[in-house]
């Protein structure tokens, strides 16, 4: 069954494109636009799920929201493949940067977007929001110092769920080649074929 895959353009959709990639399975893409001036999802989204947010998908009768769980289910249905690797401490990381991703890390990053488009009004805001992110890219500099991926050795979906934040954090985050081994990591997903597979089925993707 083809997998539905409701992608909003220059958004967090981006990772489950490329996860459908890596695993190999047929998905149709329906790409919607922001609305330019608020940059919010346009209504259509709320017709396939009440809170109009992005990713979405439809598969097998379900419609199914929220990114890591979204993952979860498509790594449950690949087998297992890229899902948590054998060793205990492994599986413990994985399964804190699954959730990390989207419950510390996004909060930062959205604050910056907020702050960035108040202009002058966000200024007194901002030097404590980049602070409380600064924490998480050194930490996350000092784990990629240990490992090659951030579960372990290999390459896994925890890695894909790390994307979009390290790739907003590029474009507003201020993460740049002062911290080379998240550069050295971005440089090696985005190096990988099905991330490329991704980006030329789902269309412009921003931080690419
Ligand atoms: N934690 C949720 C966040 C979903 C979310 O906020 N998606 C954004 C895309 S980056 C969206 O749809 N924004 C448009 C809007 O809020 O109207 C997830 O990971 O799925």
């Amino acid at each position: 069954m083809t997998i539905i895959v409701h992608h909003l353009e220059n958004s967090r959709s981006q990772r489950i494109l490329w996860l459908l990639e890596e695993l190999g399975f047929p998905y149709v893409v329906k790409r919607y636009e922001r609305d330019p001036k608020t940059m919010l999802a346009p209504p259509e989204l709320k017709a396939i799920h009440p809170l109009g947010k992005s990713p979405l998908i439809e598969d097998e009768g379900l419609v199914l929201a929220e990114t890591g769980a979204i993952v979860e289910y498509l790594v449950e249905k690949g087998g297992g493949k890229l899902g948590p690797p054998p060793e205990r401490e492994a599986v413990l990381r994985y399964r804190h940067f699954l959730h990390y991703a989207e419950g510390s890390m996004m909060p930062p990053l959205f604050a910056l977007l907020v702050i960035n488009r108040l202009g002058l009004l966000g200024r007194p805001a901002k030097g404590t929001v980049q602070g409380m992110l600064d924490q998480h890219l050194d930490w996350l500099e000092t784990e990629l110092s240990i490992r090659a991926h951030f579960a372990g050795a290999d390459f896994t979906a925890a890695d894909i769920m790390m994307s979009f934040p390290l790739e907003a954090s590029t474009s507003r985050g201020g993460l740049d080649a002062s911290r080379p081994n998240l550069m050295n990591w971005l440089e090696r997903m985005h190096g990988r074929p099905a991330y490329k597979a991704a980006l030329s089925h789902g269309g412009p993707y921003a931080y690419a």
